[in-house]
Parts: C-alpha cells; sequence; structure tokens
C-alpha cells in the first residue's frame, strides 16, 4: 500500500518536527517517518547516562513560537538528555504533531521517478509525494566497529548511542569503555561511579572542557525570559547561531598574562566556548599554540599520575579542530583507583575474547562492553537511504568524491530532495536548533513559490553545485580544521569515507546571508521545471 502526501519527513527530531509543523500549518499535506517509536532524533536514541548538549539549553531550543518559549523553562544551563526529550515530547504535544507521523518505521530506499519520491521502508509499505525532506540528523547513522571477536563477547554490549530505555545495573560489575568522544567523556564519569572497575579503552585523547553546567536560578530564569528577544536578535546572523562572541582582540596580539586571564576565565565559564576564546584560536597556529599549552597545564594539574596525563594529552590535531568535549569530571576518574586508561596508540587491541579484551600488551577482564564509537556523521543517515534520481543516478555515486551540495540543502541529480542539516551547511558548527529553524523556512518559502507557479522539479545547476563545493572547501582551508590527523568532520572516522571536511565553517549568519540572496535573486543557481501539459 502506498500513502500519498504532497511532502514527506524523514524523522521526528528537532529539524524534522519543526518542517512537519511549518508544512502542515502551510496548508501542505505531510507524512512524517521516522524509525524510533517516537519523536526526539538523536535525543531519542542518545540516552546514556551523563548526555548533555554543549549548546546552553535556552539558545538550543525553538524560537519560532514565543509562547512555546515562554512557557518552557529550562531547569539547567546545559540541558540533559531527559530534559531535552521531555522539551520536544511537550513540543509534538503541544502542535499536535504526532498525528502527521508514522512511527517505527525504518526507511531503506528513496526514488525520484514520475514527478514524485517514492519511499520504501523495511516493512514493505511505501510513501509517495512531490518533496521529500531528509531531516535525518548529522550524528545518527551509529558506527559499530568491527573488531575481530566483538560478536563472541560473552557480557553485557551497549552502545552510547542506541542506550536500551532502562539504564543496566553496573554495579560489581568490570566495564570496558570504547571511544574517548563526546560520549564516552560524558558517561565515563557515571560509570566510574557505578561499576566495580572501569577501562577506558581510548585510540584517541581528545581536548575536554569543565562543563560548569548548574540548575538556572528563579532570577536567572526571570531574566532569560526578560531578555529572549533581544538573545534571539543576537543569535539570529551570528557565527555559531549563539550570542556568544570571542575575545576582542587576537591571542598573537595579547599578552600573555592577559591571555591567561582571558582563557581562565573562559575555562572557568566552561563549555566548547573555550574552543573559541580568541578570533584567531583556529585560523593561526600560533594561536593556538597558546590555547593547547593551557589545556595541557588544567590536564596535568588535574591528573595526579604524570603518565596517565601525557597520555590523556592529545597529539593528533590543533586543539578545537575535532569536536571539543565538553565533562563533568571527566580527567579526575583517573586518579581513582577504580579506573584505568589503556592507550591503544601504545598497545592496540587485538581481539574481544568471550571474557574481555585482548590488547598487544595485556588481558582486560571484563562484564560489560559499552561502545561509544561515534558515527558515520553528518553522511551516513543519507548514504544508507541512498535515494535514486530520474535518471538512476544514487546519492552514493553522486558523492562519491565527497559531497557535493547546494548550500547543504539540495543535491544535483536528485530533484525535490532537501536534506536539512546537510555536509556543506554549517550545521554541527552552529547552533542546531535555530539552524533547522532557517533551513526549513528557507525550503518551505521555495516549496510554496514553485508550487504556485506548476513548478513540478527543482534541482540545482551543477555548476552551482560545484561552486558552493568549492567554498565550503575554502572556507574550511582557512582554518586549522583540516590539519586534524581524523575527526568527524573529516569523515575520517568510517573507513573508506572520502576525506572531506563537511561542514560549512564560513559562520551561519553569513551562510544564512547566502541563502537569503539566493531566494532574493530569484532561486539563482535552481533549475525549476514547469509542469507539461496534460501532465
Ligand atoms: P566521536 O566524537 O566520533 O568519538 C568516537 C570515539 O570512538 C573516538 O574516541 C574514536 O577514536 C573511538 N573509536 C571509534 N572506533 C574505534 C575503534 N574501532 N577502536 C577504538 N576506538 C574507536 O563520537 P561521540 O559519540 O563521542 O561524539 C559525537 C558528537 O556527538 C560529538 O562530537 C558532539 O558533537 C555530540 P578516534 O578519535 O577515531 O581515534
Amino acid at each position: 500500500m502506498t500513502e500519498v502526501s504532497d511532502v514527506i519527513v524523514i524523522g521526528a527530531g528537532f529539524a524534522g518536527l519543526y518542517a512537519v509543523h511549518r508544512l502542515a500549518t502551510s496548508g501542505l499535506s505531510v507524512i512524517g517517518v521516522e524509525a524510533a517509536p517516537d519523536v526526539g532524533g538523536t535525543w531519542y536514541w542518545n540516552r546514556y547516562p551523563g548526555a548533555r548538549c554543549d549548546v546552553e539549553s535556552v539558545d538550543y531550543s525553538y524560537s519560532f513560537d514565543d509562547d512555546l518559549q515562554r512557557s518552557w523553562q529550562w531547569s539547567e544551563r546545559f540541558a540533559a538528555q531527559p530534559e531535552i526529550l521531555a522539551y520536544l515530547r511537550h513540543v509534538a504535544d503541544r502542535f499536535e504533531l504526532r498525528r502527521h507521523y508514522r512511527f517505527g518505521v525504518d526507511v531503506v530506499g528513496a526514488a525520484f521517478d514520475r514527478d514524485r519520491w517514492h519511499v520504501q521502508t523495511a516493512t514493505g509499505h511505501t510513501y509517495a509525494a512531490q518533496f521529500l525532506l531528509c531531516a535525518t540528523g548529522c550524528l545518527s547513522a551509529v558506527n559499530r566497529p568491527n573488531i575481530a571477536g566483538v560478536d563472541d563477547f560473552s557480557g553485557e554490549v551497549y552502545f552510547t548511542a542506541a542506550w536500551p530505555r532502562e539504564d543496566p545495573d553496573l554495579r560489581d560489575k568490570r566495564v570496558g569503555l570504547i571511544g574517548t568522544g563526546s560520549s564516552g567523556i560524558q558517561v565515563a564519569p557515571i560509570i566510574a561511579d557505578q561499576a566495580r572497575h572501569l577501562v577506558v579503552f581510548q585510540r584517541s585523547a581528545n581536548y575536554t572542557i569543565p562543563m560548569s553546567n548548574r540548575p538556572w536560578s528563579i532570577e536567572e530564569q526571570r531574566e532569560i525570559q526578560e531578555q529572549y528577544p533581544e538573545r534571539r536578535r543576537a543569535s539570529a546572523y551570528a557565527s555559531a547561531g549563539t550570542p556568544h562572541g570571542t575575545y576582542p582582540k587576537n591571542a598573537v596580539d595579547t599578552e600573555p598574562g592577559e591571555q591567561a586571564e582571558a582563557l581562565w576565565k573562559r575555562w572557568r565559564e566552561g563549555g566548547v566556548l573555550f574552543a573559541k576564546t580568541f578570533p584567531d584560536q583556529t585560523s593561526d597556529p600560533a594561536a593556538n599554540d597558546v590555547a593547547r599549552r593551557f589545556a595541557e597545564e588544567r590536564i596535568r594539574d588535574i591528573v595526579t599520575d604524570p603518565v596517565v596525563a601525557t597520555d590523556l594529552i592529545p597529539l593528533d590535531h590543533p586543539i578545537g579542530t575535532k569536536r571539543i568535549c565538553t565533562d563533568s569530571g571527566y580527567y579526575a576518574i583517573f586518579n581513582r583507583d577504580n579506573v584505568q586508561l589503556v592507550n591503544l596508540r601504545r598497545e592496540p587491541i587485538r581481539e574481544i575474547t568471550p571474557h574481555g579484551a585482548r590488547t598487544s600488551a595485556a588481558i582486560y577482564p571484563l562484564d560489560v562492553l559499552i561502545f561509544a564509537t561515534g558515527f558515520d556523521a553528518m553522511t551516513g543517515a543519507l548514504t544508507r537511504i541512498n535515494p535514486s534520481g530520474p535518471g538512476g543516478e544514487r546519492l552514493r555515486d553522486i558523492w562519491h568524491d565527497g559531497p557535493l551540495t547546494f548550500l547543504g540543502l539540495m543535491v544535483p541529480g536528485l530533484p525535490n530532495l532537501f536534506t536539512i542539516s546537510g555536509p556543506g551547511s554549517p550545521s554541527v558548527l552552529a547552533n542546531m536548533v535555530l539552524h533547522a529553524e532557517v533551513q526549513v523556512d528557507w525550503v518551505i518559502d521555495l516549496i510554496r513559490a514553485a508550487r504556485q507557479q506548476g513548478v513540478s522539479e527543482i534541482e540545482p545547476r551543477l555548476d552551482a553545485a560545484r561552486a558552493w563545493t568549492d567554498q565550503v572547501a575554502e572556507a574550511a582551508e582557512r582554518t586549522l580544521f583540516p590539519k586534524a590527523a581524523s575527526s568527524w568532520y573529516l569523515g575520517s572516522n568510517i573507513e573508506g569515507k572520502k576525506r572531506t571536511f563537511m561542514p560549512y565553517i564560513g559562520g551561519f549568519g553569513t551562510y544564512r546571508r547566502h541563502c537569503d540572496d539566493v531566494a532574493q535573486h530569484n532561486y539563482a543557481g535552481l533549475v525549476l521545471t514547469t509542469r507539461s501539459k496534460g501532465k
């Protein structure tokens, strides 16, 4: 059976829910499909203990509805996963969004044929619509590394990115944690508290900054509400979609004492902003070194064993060029007797055995294995669907040499398909919620204009997509980001994936102006094909 609508939205995370709301209130028929049993997207699946957003809660929330904004009080500066999920459930209730959704629906393919997208699902049910909006998320295609022997492990196995609804009981257990990105770094202190023994298997060390999370006081909540309009105005065209800026001077023009003061201030305030304390920090190696040395001193201050401290200091990337992590007491766990760090660069894992892990140097007996091994980020959720265009060309082929997009939103050869937060957009480098609102608004304006003009197909010109993709690459080349040995921004965490810096790093405000400009110039760069008579 095929269900038909004007638009299909894949995903019920922040972007998908907003898209469904906007489409439904714009007079278009919309069907949303979502693999999970309920709304939440990445916040549905990543429910491991300690999961938190690294953008302040008051910014990481919708701006489109003043009443919604006024009616919701965030309890903490950085919201934890249960509160973010509760917020998304509240939004779904308030705007009656679930009635548009089919949950538990795994999309396995999509093909454009005779003016329509046909979406195939794992159950064989199909959906058809003129437009397909993929709100599939940047961090949703889970990376399950193929480590020798992993299927023979006789203990419990968990993935942070697909955590069970009921937390496993880790008391009195020996737990192995593989992966030290944000997820591993957030979950580790909680496991260290619960488990008898925790072994952290670290392949690459990451920089992490104390989150300095705290509850918002009643007074602060009142102030936030009063200042919300101004806060949103300041974020609207800001470089990361939040109201925060950098120190007013470049690090290289600042005296060492003043540099340290600025870095201490950011360190104590906590969070990802440390990664851009100075404007030149992620573009000038000398400025980056100032911040890097400071962070390394903090690691050595906290971790008492100097060998362990050295192992925790990254060697393979300028600070901030891999997503900087934020934590609640990560480094300090390595001072505990029940926590052990295993440096996989020194002793790689040879195999997982039924009772633990064997490295080149030792055997680690384990009852539980937790994988915090990340995602096939930004492109994985899309290439796993691998949509095909009218000429039969498939996304994986089109992106064989790296993602090719127009504004990170459209792909040549795949008409009427939109990739919200796709590669080539600022997405993961900006406030994802505001970013989703901007992109969804742009797409819906385009769809409405196209329908009014009887347009059947919208597709970016190949040269326009190439020009945008070149701009994305050039913006990255002006920074130190491509210098990281490996990162999910570069796709190099996934075997066989083309190494390309995927997000647009020219700034959220600059990106938004580009989108505005394209719309004001009658969607220059797009080919709009008008429906032929009789069709
Ligand atoms: P990340 O940041 O991609 O981290 C994944 C971690 O898993 C990282 O330390 C990897 O080491 C490690 N990893 C991956 N595969 C293996 C294998 N085979 N063996 C050992 N270690 C491995 O994912 P997260 O979920 O932590 O965070 C993703 C984003 O979510 C984060 O940046 C925030 O924006 C929110 P590697 O560095 O590749 O050597």
